[in-house]
């Protein structure tokens, strides 16, 4: 069988390299992403993988659901740990010790990407290791109860940033981590959801092909901590697409490129409606979300008219 069969024959690879049997929720949309950028990534791969749902969800002691080598991290040195990996196989290839071309890979959530680990995120790219980091979304420190993080969004209530009378919900903008990536002026920088498998696909097998480092900022709808249907996982990260409020695209060597740009954006509500972590939102509020939202649309779509 072929090993990576490639989006222009608009298929997705058979090989399973996550096996089945792992404990995440029902309807977790970061684990369909885990799946799916396995099968692209392939079995020549190290992977380093920050405290977080994906490393507890698929490593509970004694078992693993990983079929490649993978290595559990702190938050706080993940890309360093990767940086490591990465310049350990630049030396033993430069001794004629290692030929293989094995990808390096970073993962963690937004707690250990935005947050904790930021700072050796920022290390590696700026060292300019070839490495993809990919973040996977969720929008708050999920295992541990739902916490915010700076990656929630304006007015989502979680157990920090509870709503009440006293509060709104989270009370600060969501963190631009792409954005804040990009300026290390890395050769690839997406953003990505599996409710577009294949846009998400041809993304990791770009980052594939980097000189230097990739990253990859992966929305995962989290019914838990959303309070949301498991079922409606899917919809959601089409409507988050849709609304404009997670635009889908990619910045090649500076240049952007939308990847999903609908005629005209559906309303915030829409989405927000879905999820009991917007509720208690009164109009007002939403009227502002949705104003801000467009605003940094209109933006993306400046840059990604430039040439
Ligand atoms: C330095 C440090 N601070 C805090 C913790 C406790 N902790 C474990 S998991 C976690 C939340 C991680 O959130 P995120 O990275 O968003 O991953 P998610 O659980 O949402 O997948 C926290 C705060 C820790 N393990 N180490």
């Amino acid at each position: 069988m072929e090993k990576v069969i490639t989006m222009e024959k608009n298929e997705v690879p058979f090989e399973e390299y996550l096996a089945p049997g792992h404990r995440a929720c029902t309807g977790c949309g970061e684990m369909l992403a885990v799946r799916l950028i396995a099968k692209t990534l392939g079995d020549d791969v190290i992977i380093a993988n920050a405290t977080g749902c994906v490393e507890i969800v698929s490593s509970p002691l004694p078992t693993t659901s990983w079929r490649v080598p993978w290595i559990h991290t702190l938050f706080e040195n993940t890309s360093a740990v990767a940086s490591g990996i990465e310049a350990g196989m630049k030396a033993m290839t430069r001794k004629g010790r290692y030929s293989r071309k094995t990808k390096v890979v970073a993962m963690g959530g937004d707690g250990a990407t935005a947050d904790i680990g930021i700072q050796s995120l920022s290390g590696a790219l700026e060292r300019m290791h070839e490495f993809i980091y990919i973040c996977f979304d969720n929008e708050a420190y999920m295992n541990t109860g739902v916490q915010r993080s700076s990656a929630t969004p304006f007015g989502a209530s979680t157990t920090t940033s509870p709503a009440g009378k006293q509060s709104i919900g989270q009370m600060t903008w969501k963190k631009n981590l792409p954005a804040i990536v990009a300026a290390h002026d890395i050769p690839y920088v997406a953003t990505a959801c599996p409710s577009y498998p294949l846009d998400m696909i041809n993304k990791v097998e770009k980052a594939m092909k980097v000189k230097g480092p990739a990253y990859i900022h992966v929305l995962s709808v989290c019914p838990t901590g959303w309070h949301s249907q498991s079922n409606a996982t899917i919809n959601l990260g089409r409507l988050a697409a849709l609304t404009g409020i997670f635009p889908l695209y990619e910045i090649e060597q500076g240049r952007y490129k939308l990847n999903v740009d609908p005629a005209q954006l559906s309303p915030i509500e829409e989405y927000t409606k879905l999820q009991g972590r917007f509720r208690h939102l009164p109009p007002e509020v939403l009227a502002s979300i949705q104003e801000r939202v467009t605003d940094e649309y209109v933006k993306l779509k400046k840059k990604a008219a430039e040439v």
